[in-house]
């Protein structure tokens, strides 16, 4: 899938990629210098979807050749998802007219997209005009085009921004036959781990830390948990050594690695196991309730078929 990200400099395309796709926080990205031309990076959105992210620096410079006769082919053809970015507290004809070519040439290039995508940004800022810019792009749009056309006032900063941008990703997966499949067999196999064991499970894609399916429906049910993002791999060191030290002790012979592989999370009516199910995915256990006989169910859930067949599916590449 192509996503193409343009807009004037400054907009705030790149921030909104490297937070929505690699799980950055907007601190990580404040200080990010202007795009040097087209930027393409691959991302797996949601862990099944197959992104090729094309971020358009948006300064002048750039912005002529993108339109010139040579490169505006390879630019606005083959466009999946097109997504115009303008920063709200900029209200200049110049958004204007780059907008224009941006539309002239998406529609020539790419003339089976359905909707095309304007991010009005930065409206957390107090100087934000939003509502001048959208009349400054909106005005006198050929009818034909209008309704193809959808406005949506964001902010990077605030995070309604990636909101936008993931909610419109869905909807490209809900789209995708490919994407359904994959994300129905996750699911089945999902539901092979819960039997018998009263649990539910939730599946999580690294690095943008967004839900891939779960024991509990389709994630569009789960809008809570969109953001939430799990960081494996910083246990203390220590805990190797000890191991290494206990298992001189008990004189085990052919000493397996420790590997980080099951942490487990307990409140007063549940526990919760967190599990690295491939690089890319990570695995949560949530106990309906503490008696032991449930703790074990799961373990063996954790370390059985299912959880290979699962892993086996999340490790091989699909793409
Ligand atoms: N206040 C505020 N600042 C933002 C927001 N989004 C981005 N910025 C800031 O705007 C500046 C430009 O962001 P970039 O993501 O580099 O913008 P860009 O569109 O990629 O710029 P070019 O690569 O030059 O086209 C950065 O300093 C960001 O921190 C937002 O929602 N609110
Ligand atoms: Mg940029």
């Amino acid at each position: 899938m192509k996503i193409l990200l343009f807009g004037p400099q400054n907009a705030g395309k790149t921030s909104l990629m490297r937070t929505t796709c690699l799980g950055y926080n907007f601190m990580k990205v404040a200080n990010l210098k202007p795009t040097k031309g087209i930027s393409r990076e691959n991302f797996i959105f949601r862990g099944i979807m197959e992104l090729n992210v094309w971020d358009a620096g948006g300064q002048e410079r750039y912005l002529e050749r993108y339109f010139s006769e040579s490169q505006r082919e390879l630019i606005f053809s083959e466009v999946t998802t097109a997504i115009f970015m303008v920063d709200s507290s900029v209200v200049d004809s110049r958004g204007r007219e780059i907008f224009n070519k941006f539309l002239e040439y998406i529609y020539e290039f790419s003339p089976h997209l359905e909707k095309v995508y304007v991010l009005l940004n930065k409206i957390d800022l107090l100087e934000s005009k939003e509502d001048d810019v959208f009349k400054l792009l909106s005005t006198d749009l050929a009818d034909n085009i209008r309704y193809k056309i959808a406005f949506t006032p964001v902010s990077v900063k605030e995070g309604s921004a990636q909101h936008r941008l993931i909610e419109i990703l869905d909807y490209e997966i809900q789209k995708s036959t490919l994407s359904m499949q994959r994300l129905g067999r996750i699911r089945f196999l999902l539901d092979q781990l819960k039997m018998s064991t009263l649990s539910e499970y939730l599946l999580f894609n690294q690095p943008d830390g967004l839900l891939i399916s779960s024991t509990f429906g389709k994630f569009e049910s789960l809008k809570p948990l969109e953001f939430m993002k799990f960081e494996m791999g910083t246990l203390d060191s220590n805990l190797y050594v000890i191991y290494q030290k206990i298992m001189e002790l008990l004189n085990m012979q052919n000493l397996s690695p420790l590997a980080l592989s099951t942490i487990v999370f307990e409140s007063d009516v549940c526990f919760v196991l967190v599990k690295e199910v491939s690089e890319s995915a990570v695995i949560m256990a949530v106990t309906k309730n503490k008696k032991m006989d449930v703790f074990s169910s799961v373990i063996n859930a954790l370390t059985g078929d299912s959880f290979n067949d699962l892993k086996e599916f999340m490790t091989k590449p699909q793409f």
